[in-house]
């Protein structure tokens, strides 16, 4: 079972939920202190109150007919690194003076973990996502994120792309959050499935597709069996020493990098595809 989140052309945000591509609508809409899609994700049993809330009287909708919104209310979103060989090769490469220190939080006990968005940053299904202006060397990082409840119990998981400037983080690991938070660096969604839908974690697998002027620019490929870490455990330092009271979002790293020499441009199009969730496919700009 997953569920999405769209604006009605009336402006009201809808939660829905999805099987097999097919939309059923929910009788909840957002208050401040309730948001609709944490209301749901954040119960004792999601997927029971999911059903509970079908709005019998609405005719099921098609998924990709809807305006999709982020899954996302409130949350902070958070992400893990260096939790691939891939990612520690390439961010070794691209630091001159600092490949040591990737080398060791790959292998540390204690994992990379920083802050990456605030729920506001984040942009939708089919949305805009940033390269910085002071960047000559950008990527996107697929990754699978894990959507957790206040307790920090994983509820659902989503795709996640964790867009990164790598020419400011390999001048200097210091300049990190620059080259990780900024307008349009973060993109999620198109749905969440919930975690007792999710197929086994390691048989799923992470595509990437960069398209350029209608032309395949890169493909690359990984599977979650590549990570060093479960996500269970990235979890569990997040929360060792922080509360989340609307909940987290944890991307939980990446293990596709593009060659070198890759740099995205404007116009590109990102299509992240992960087994049990879907798709997310979303544009570059350079523009605000
Ligand atoms: O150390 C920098 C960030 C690494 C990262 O975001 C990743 O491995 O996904
Ligand atoms: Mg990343």
């Amino acid at each position: 079972m997953q569920l999405c989140k769209w604006r009605e052309t009336d402006g009201k945000v809808r939660i829905g939920l999805v099987r097999q591509g097919t939309v059923q609508v929910l009788k909840l809409t957002d208050t401040p202190d309730h948001p609709a899609l944490t209301t749901i994700l954040h119960a004792e049993n999601p997927a029971q109150l999911a059903e509970s809330l079908v709005e019998g009287a609405q005719l099921p909708r098609r998924l990709e007919e809807l305006p999709l919104l982020p899954p996302i209310d409130y949350q902070e979103v958070w992400a893990a690194g260096v939790t691939y060989q891939r990612s520690e090769e390439a961010r070794k490469r691209e630091s001159h003076d600092a490949g040591l220190f990737y080398d060791k939080v790959y292998r540390a006990p204690r994992p990379e973990l920083f802050f990456k968005a605030p729920a506001y940053r984040v942009v939708g299904p089919g949305g805009f996502v940033r390269i910085r202006r002071d960047s000559h060397w950008s990527v996107p990082e697929p990754e699978l994120a894990a959507v957790c409840d206040p307790q920090l119990r994983i509820v659902g998981y989503t795709i996640g792309n964790d867009m990164s400037a790598r020419d400011i983080e390999g001048e200097n690991p210091l300049y990190l959050p620059q080259a990780k938070i900024y307008d349009g660096c973060c993109a999620l969604g198109p749905v969440i499935t919930l975690a007792s839908a999710m197929p086994s974690l390691s048989e799923v697998q992470i595509n990437l597709l960069i398209e350029r002027r209608g032309h395949a620019v890169f493909r690359g490929h990984t599977s979650l069996a590549l990570m060093r870490r479960s996500v269970e455990e990235l979890v569990a330092w997040l929360g060792k020493e922080i509360t989340f009271p609307s909940g987290v979002v944890l991307l939980t790293g990446t293990g596709i990098v593009p060659p070198d020499e890759f740099t995205l441009e404007p116009g590109d199009i990102i299509d992240i595809e992960i087994t049990g969730i879907g798709r997310l496919k979303n544009v570059v700009t350079q523009e605000r």
